[in-house]
Parts: structure tokens; C-alpha cells; sequence
């Protein structure tokens, strides 16, 4: 390659045209991220004195991320993905918006489209023969007023931390249903209780980790979404108090604000009320939704996502 004068170094030019930004075509703001990712990543081969053998090893965790479509778990697990809820909520704090149930990651598991329901749901197919958990509370505004027709759309791992879809064992839907609530705001669901997920011991996300000396485990938790016409989408999560990774999470979801306290039920008199016939666990929790300023808002941000 020839040198150009207008550049102070030969990397300097090599960043420059490999970033189009000599080109005519292509779109300004994309040239100038890709130039500033090469250029930290050439500084970060120099800094380390990469070899080649390693950066053949970087390249080729490219593609066995991409063959195992383990992209977004390594998103979720570096701690990107919570990077971006920082932001937001730093946006929201110096809007001077900081109320309302707070968000919290999405993760790389999420099925559009689950069967919709009134009220309730049942969300196990009954394949499991484990302990129910009956979890419940209410969407509100930020008085306290009944949000009746939100729709909270919810899923969860099974008691091997692990979600249908991705878990081919498990029937369609499994643990993944969306309730539409009450004229008071109420939703109510029977499931079961969900174990803590692991990343693929034998996955690329897995194998990163094990180099940085962390684990891939998250606390039993369940994931919303709640959305409701006028207020802002809520993506969410909660995690189940106890959980030895309760404040360990691979992917730094947990808040002080999205703990709930399982509670063991033994009255039989509720249990045969809910259909349940069974100690089981109640889990309550409510959601307080902030008003939309735009349209936009309310609805989820856009991603690439399983059946959408
Ligand atoms: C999960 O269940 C999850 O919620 C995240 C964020 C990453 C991996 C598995
Ligand atoms: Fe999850």
C-alpha cells in the first residue's frame, strides 16, 4: 500500500481507507464507529504484542460464537447489555424521570408472540412434576391507578434453568404466555418454580468466561415485558429472593427494587382455590408504569427476536 501524505502514519492511512472514509457511498456514522473500533483494536494489538497465533484465536471465537448463536448471551454476560440500561437510566435521570418499576435486560431468550390471555394464565404444560408457583400483582400508573387491558407478557426458565425453544425438549410455548390485565389492573399465573440458568458449559460464551476466571450463572429470576397503550414499555425482570447468585449474576440484571420474597404457601383452603392442591410457592409482584411522552415509547426496543 502506498502512504498519503495527509496522514501522519502508515496505520493512520490504513484505518482511514479501510473505514471508507475516502469513499463516496456508504453511511457516515457507520465509517466513523468502524474507524474508531479498528483503531482500538490495532492500539490493543500493539499494546499486548498480540501474535498471530491468538489473533487467529479471536478470529476463529468469531465464528464459533456465530455457529452456536451464543452472540447476544456474550452481550449479556461482558456486561454490555446492562451497559445500555445505565445509560437509559442516566437519559431518564437527568430528564429528571427516575420513578416507575426500573428496567432491567431483556437477555438473548425472549419468543414473540406467546398465547394471550385474560386475567390469567397457566403457564407449565403440567411435563414437570415440581412445585407450582403462583405469582401475581397489578400494573398501576405512578398514583397508583389501575392500568386494566396492559399486557404483561412473561417467561421463564423450568427448574433446569433452561427455556423453551432454545430447549427443543421442551413443548411450544412452555413457560412463556402473555396476560392481558383486569379492569383493576391484576394478572395472575400459575407456572412453576424456575432454577437459575447456566451458559452452556461447553459453549464459546462459557469458554470466555472460563478465561476471565467467572462463572455463567444467574439467579432464578422471571422475565417481563409490560406494555400498555399511553405509557412507556417496561422491559423488566424479577429475581427470586435466596438465590445463592441473587448478587452474582453473570449478566448484572439485579436490583435492590426487583427482589421478590417467595412465599411458601400450606393453607389448603388457597391452594384448592387456585386449582393447585399443593404446597406451593406465591410470588407478588406489581409494576408501576410511567406515561409515554412519544409514541415511539411505548413499544419495546427493536431487535432481532425469535418469531417476530
Ligand atoms: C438468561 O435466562 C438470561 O435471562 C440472560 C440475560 C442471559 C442468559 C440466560
Ligand atoms: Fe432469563
Amino acid at each position: 500500500m502506498t502512504t498519503n501524505p495527509v496522514y501522519p502514519s502508515e496505520l493512520d492511512a490504513l484505518l482511514a481507507i479501510s473505514s471508507g472514509l475516502n469513499a463516496e457511498g456508504g453511511n457516515e456514522r457507520f465509517k466513523q464507529i468502524m474507524h474508531q473500533l479498528l483503531s482500538d483494536l490495532c492500539h490493543t494489538i500493539k499494546k499486548f504484542d498480540i501474535t498471530d497465533e491468538e489473533f487467529w484465536v479471536a478470529i476463529n471465537y468469531l465464528n464459533e460464537l456465530g455457529e452456536r448463536k451464543e452472540a447476544a448471551l456474550l452481550a449479556a454476560g461482558l456486561g454490555l447489555e446492562h451497559y445500555l440500561d445505565m445509560r437509559a437510566d442516566e437519559k431518564e435521570a437527568a430528564a429528571g424521570n427516575t420513578s416507575g418499576t426500573p428496567r432491567t435486560i431483556e437477555g438473548p431468550l425472549y419468543v414473540a408472540n406467546a398465547p394471550l390471555s385474560q386475567d390469567f394464565a397457566r403457564m407449565d404444560d403440567g411435563s414437570e412434576e415440581t412445585e407450582a408457583m403462583w405469582l401475581h400483582g397489578k400494573v398501576t400508573d405512578l398514583q397508583g391507578n389501575p392500568v386494566a387491558g396492559a399486557i404483561v407478557d412473561i417467561w421463564h426458565a423450568n427448574t433446569h434453568g433452561c427455556y423453551s425453544f432454545f430447549d427443543p425438549s421442551q413443548s411450544e410455548y412452555n413457560l412463556r404466555r402473555r396476560v392481558r390485565t383486569a379492569a383493576d389492573g391484576s394478572y395472575a399465573v400459575r407456572s412453576i418454580l424456575p432454577c437459575g440458568y447456566g451458559c452452556p458449559p461447553d459453549g464459546p460464551t462459557q469458554k470466555l468466561l472460563n478465561g476471565l476466571g467467572r462463572h455463567g450463572n444467574r439467579p432464578a429470576h422471571i422475565h417481563f415485558f409490560v406494555s400498555a397503550p399511553g405509557f412507556k414499555h417496561l422491559t423488566t425482570q424479577i429475581n427470586l429472593n435466596g438465590d445463592q447468585y441473587l448478587w452474582d449474576d453473570f449478566a448484572f440484571a439485579t436490583r435492590e427494587e426487583l427482589i421478590a420474597d417467595p412465599v411458601k404457601i400450606t393453607d389448603d383452603k388457597l391452594a384448592r382455590e387456585r386449582d393447585i392442591h399443593a404446597p406451593h410457592t406465591e410470588v407478588s409482584f406489581s409494576f408501576a408504569l410511567v406515561k409515554a411522552a412519544e409514541s415511539g415509547e411505548e413499544e419495546r426496543v427493536k431487535r432481532a427476536r425469535v418469531m417476530e
